[in-house]
Parts: structure tokens; C-alpha cells; sequence
């Protein structure tokens, strides 16, 4: 970590969003870039792994060590991050289409696997760079190219499914509610665990329905509650309740311990342990 902090607006690339204009995705990044700085780190130990979607070019829209994964497989790009380098503030990134969709595999055993990591998934409840089809969490009646009639199928919960694979950090937050939206990912960066945050993030282009007037008269900020994240029965009956949609930290496990903390991993790859390959060259002369 850098002796000078690093204020959000360092994590800002020069690459010009092509998102629309009135995206959530805006919102999101720079919810994202904020608690990163908030959290102590720098573009240099930071890492973003980012999906495919729209969501998914916010690896070149933020000043960071990158990569731009293949769709649905940003997660496990992530724990090989982590896990080569412990070092790194590792965020994935990506939609529900790319995070529950094709991705869905990989995320249970993500969850399950606990690598210390935050993942934002940019929830629009569509597909939006392929403009417009249904997507996990898209509404069983809502009309799209792809569902004239909707989907006709119930909307994947995302929080209950991480939940029952064991989740040990479980947030929601709404792209346009800035303060909570970063307060969120700062308590999931700092948070020893893989961390699940499912922002809210508007297609003002192509979804209709699950717009910001939508969710802003629809969140309920658990913040102005006395919700205890860490009391698992009550987060549990919230994370169960699918007619409400709440904002915050929902539940998160105290006593949780990251995969890589309990394997003891730490430092670089550049801290190899004696005899080992001193660098890339080297592994590929005894792969010859
Ligand atoms: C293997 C593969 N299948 C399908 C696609 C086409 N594709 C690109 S993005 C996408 C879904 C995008 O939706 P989402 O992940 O929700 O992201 P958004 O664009 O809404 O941010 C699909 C189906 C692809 N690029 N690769
Ligand atoms: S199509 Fe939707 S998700 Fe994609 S940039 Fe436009 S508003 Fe955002």
C-alpha cells in the first residue's frame, strides 16, 4: 500500500465511458473508485477483473491493473489473482447475465470457496450490451425482443443463492444512492472473504421497469434500521423475503476467515520460496 492515500479520482482512467448517457453503471464505478480510495488503496495494488457486458468495460474506464475476463469467467480470473498475488485489492465486476447467468457455476463455488475478493455484479435485470434480452433477474412478466410474453419463470435470487452456497458477505446497494452504494463496498473490502454486492444499477435504454424511480421508492436502507448484519436469523428472514428489496450490508459471518488466510498466502509472486522458478522464462524453458 502507498505512504500517500490516494484520493477516488486516481482510479479514474483517461478512456471516455461509451455507457449511455444516465447508465447505473456510472454510479457503481464511482462507488467503487471511492471506497477504494476510502479503503487505503492505490491503482498500483489494485485489481480489476472485469465480465463481458456493458458493465464489463469498466476495466478500461478505471486506472487500475486490469483484465477484461471472457463472459462468465471473471470470477475465477479473480482467485487466480488473489491467490498468486495476496497482496492486490482484488474487485471483479460484471451483470447478471454475466454473473448468474453463463457465470452461474463459477459463482456458487466462488462463494463457497471464501477467496478474500469483492464482487460488484451491475444488477439492470437485462442483458444490455446485446441489447435487450431477459436475463436471470429479470421479472417473470417482463416483456422484452427475446419474451414477449416475459420470461414466465421466477427471477433468480441472488442473495439467497449465495447465501445457501455459504456466502459469508451478502450486500445490495442502488447505483444512485451514492453514500450507502459506497459504505457498502468499503465494509465488503474490508471484509476477510469473498464478498457479494448486487448494485442496482439502471439500463435507462432498454429496461423500462426496473428504472430509478422504481427503486428508489422501493429500497429499503437497512442503515435507518436497527438491523444487525451480524445476527444470521435476522438476515437471514431479510434475505429470504424476496417481496422487499433491501440496501446494505445484509449479512455478514464475524468470524469469517478467507480461503487465502487459511492457506497462510501471502506476499507476492515475487516473494518465490527458494528453488523456485525465478521468472516466466524460466517456466517456459522447463515446459519445452
Ligand atoms: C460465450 C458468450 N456467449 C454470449 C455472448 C454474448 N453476450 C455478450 S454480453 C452478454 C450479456 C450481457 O448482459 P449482462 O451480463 O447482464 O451485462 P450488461 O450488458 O447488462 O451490463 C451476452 C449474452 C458472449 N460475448 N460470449
Ligand atoms: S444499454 Fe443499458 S446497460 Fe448498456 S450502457 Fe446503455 S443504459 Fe447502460
Amino acid at each position: 500500500m502507498s505512504s500517500d492515500a490516494a484520493h477516488f479520482t486516481d482510479f479514474k482512467s483517461d478512456t471516455r465511458p461509451t455507457w449511455c448517457p444516465g447508465c447505473g453503471d456510472f454510479g457503481t464505478m464511482n462507488g467503487m473508485m471511492k471506497a477504494l480510495a476510502n479503503s487505503g488503496s492505490d491503482p498500483e495494488n489494485t485489481f480489476i477483473v472485469a465480465g463481458i457486458g456493458c458493465s464489463g468495460k469498466i476495466g478500461s474506464y478505471m486506472r487500475s491493473y486490469a483484465l477484461h475476463g471472457v463472459h462468465g469467467r471473471a470470477l475465477p480470473v479473480g482467485i487466480g489473482v488473489k491467490l498468486a498475488n495476496p497482496d492486490l485489492e482484488v474487485m471483479v465486476a460484471g451483470g447478471d447475465g454475466d454473473g448468474y447467468s453463463i457465470g452461474a457455476g463459477h459463482f456458487i463455488h466462488a462463494v463457497r470457496r471464501n477467496v478474500d475478493m469483492t464482487y460488484v455484479v451491475m444488477d439492470n435485470r437485462i442483458y444490455g450490451l446485446t441489447k435487450g434480452q431477459f436475463s436471470p433477474t429479470s421479472r417473470e412478466h417482463f416483456e422484452t425482443p427475446t419474451s414477449p410474453s416475459g420470461p414466465q419463470q421466477a427471477p433468480l435470487q441472488p442473495l439467497a443463492l449465495a447465501y445457501s452456497a455459504g456466502g459469508t458477505f451478502l450486500g445490495q446497494t442502488f447505483a444512485s444512492h451514492a453514500q450507502r452504494h459506497t459504505e457498502t463496498l468499503e465494509a465488503a473490502i474490508e471484509h476477510d472473504g469473498f464478498s457479494l454486492v448486487n448494485v442496482y444499477s439502471p439500463c435507462v435504454t432498454f429496461n423500462d421497469v426496473d428504472t430509478y424511480d422504481y427503486f428508489r421508492d422501493a429500497m429499503v436502507d437497512l442503515a435507518e434500521t436497527d438491523h444487525d448484519p451480524t445476527d444470521e436469523a435476522t438476515a437471514k428472514e431479510k434475505i429470504m423475503d424476496f417481496e422487499t428489496v433491501y440496501e446494505g450490508v445484509i449479512y455478514q459471518d464475524p468470524d469469517s476467515v478467507s480461503y487465502d488466510n487459511r492457506l497462510g498466502l501471502s506476499g507476492s509472486m515475487a516473494d518465490l520460496p527458494d528453488g523456485a522458478p525465478d521468472g516466466i522464462d524460466q517456466l517456459v524453458d522447463e515446459f519445452k
